[in-house]
């Protein structure tokens, strides 16, 4: 039996191989070219979001030098000179420029949840200068280590004697790469991060993009950085309390030169200014009550009989408590007297729990009704005789040469936004204002630290750009 087997013609079997080739090879060419014309577009959205965001975060600087320009402006005009200006007096939160928008990121004296944000200018004042404060004052700040402290003191001072628990330059030698020991005054605080002991826990705290906001990474425990306790509280590090840039000014509107009560021509000098304020008559009893040194303090020098008293003064308020002055009548004159030591004075107006708990006098125990006390004053906040009644005169006398009860050195944190709240950016200024004109004294980009707003700024703006 003879099989028949199917042989379709060889021409055709070729033909239909063919184009079975061309078709697969057309395939994968429009595969390709699909392919291709999938990563162009794809690469193009990329560049144009990047070209975008580009364009976001230049809108966003310039949102930024506004701002900078706007702030100086504020502090210009403030109507008390020192005083740092109330947050209802200029714009310090979602102010548009353009497209961009600008915040000004301040911590409160508030006692609202951590969780919120807080906009406005910070004083430098109200925090603990590293250059002037005492061993024991800086071993008070929260997280510090007894290491650390003595380290900032030999880092500052000229000499290589290591100070207790301290480091100086053969310390930092066995470091990798090794430095030295500075052994001159710090002239930004990041260079607390040289300074033997310095650790991110210490410097940071919990607030690890320094906004002073409980962020919600911040009160997670270890889920996401930083480490923190997760108790709904932000327990703040070193860099949010300490500054060095408070300085007293020693000039009343760049003319006339602020009395020192150390001076050793005060006697004569304050009788001026006495006169001037509340009368001849008035002038003198006050003098006479000081020669006499009635009135408590101590501190003045008596001489004998014939030789005239010499009197001088540890600190305004020590001048305040025995010169006998109501408060209507010291007020008139606050202004134009000084303490001996003008630098690195904190604000008793402004000066958080943490930082009053470290002045003598004052400490962790009397703080809190300091701060209460504070709360509960009617007057404008721009002396330091309201201190008188909340502390006793040993304490009071012990702590006024640390204080002052102005500022005039601002930090204007900024964060900006562009377009549809992208392009974030954010730099700190810090203005000092002593010398009457406000001047920008230093300048630092915080941009890499992250959304520093809070969360409810960035709904805000999602809500905006969702809407555009
Ligand atoms: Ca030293
Ligand atoms: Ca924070
Ligand atoms: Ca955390
Ligand atoms: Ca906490």
């Amino acid at each position: 039996m003879k099989i028949s087997v199917f042989n379709p013609p060889r021409a055709a079997t070729t033909t239909r191989r063919e184009s079975a080739s061309v078709l697969i090879i057309v395939l994968w060419v429009s595969f390709g070219l699909v392919a291709l014309t999938l990563y162009f577009a794809h690469s193009m959205s990329m560049d144009m979001r990047a070209a975008d965001n580009a364009v976001a975060s230049l809108e966003a600087e310039k949102a930024i030098e506004g701002a900078a320009r706007y702030v100086s402006n504020v502090l210009a005009t403030v109507q008390i000179q020192g005083v740092l200006p109330e947050t209802n007096t200029y714009y310090n939160a979602a102010l548009t420029v353009g497209d961009a928008a600008f915040w000004l990121i301040g911590p409160t004296d508030s006692q609202d949840a951590p969780t919120v944000s807080h906009f406005g200018l910070v004083d430098e004042a109200s925090k603990l200068n590293i250059n002037t404060a005492t061993l024991a004052m800086m071993q008070t700040l929260p997280l510090m280590t007894p290491e650390f402290a003595a380290s900032i003191i030999d880092w500052r001072d000229t000499n290589e004697t290591v100070t207790e628990n301290g480091a100086e330059s053969e310390m930092y030698q066995r470091l990798n790469p090794p430095y030295r020991c500075k052994n001159a005054a710090f002239e930004t605080i990041e260079e607390l991060r040289l300074v033997y002991g310095a650790d991110l826990g210490i410097l940071f705290g919990e607030d690890a993009n320094l906004n002073s906001v409980l962020d919600l990474n911040e009160n997670d425990g270890a889920i996401s950085p930083p480490f923190d306790n997760q108790n709904g509280r932000l327990e703040p590090g070193i860099l949010s309390l300490v500054t060095v840039y408070s300085r007293d000014a020693t000039t009343i509107s760049n003319t006339t030169q602020r009395l020192n009560v150390g001076a050793t021509n005060f006697q004569q000098r304050v009788a001026t200014i006495l006169q001037a304020a509340v009368g001849a008559d008035r002038a003198n009893s006050v003098l006479r009550r000081i020669a006499g040194g009635t009135g408590g303090g101590g501190g003045g020098r008596g001489g004998g009989a014939g030789v005239p008293v010499v009197v001088n003064f540890t600190s305004v308020l020590d001048f305040y408590v025995r010169s006998g002055l109501s408060v209507t009548e010291f007020a008139l004159i606050e202004d134009q007297l000084r303490n001996p030591n003008t630098n690195g004075l904190v604000n008793v107006n402004t000066a958080s729990e943490y930082v009053l708990s470290c002045i003598p006098g004052i400490g962790v125990e009397k703080a809190q009704s300091v701060v209460a006390s504070r709360r509960s004053q009617t007057r404008p906040l721009t002396s330091v005789a309201w201190l008188r009644d909340v502390l006793d005169q040993t304490s009071l006398l012990q702590a006024a040469p640390y204080l002052t009860g102005k500022s005039y050195q601002f930090t204007a944190d900024i964060a900006a936004v562009g377009h549809f709240g992208r392009g974030y950016r954010r730099v700190k200024f810090i203005f000092d204002t002593s010398a009457g004109t406000p001047r920008i004294v230093f300048r630092q980009d915080l941009t890499h630290m992250g959304w520093a707003l809070g969360r409810d700024v960035r709904l805000s703006q999602q809500m905006l750009a969702n809407k555009l």
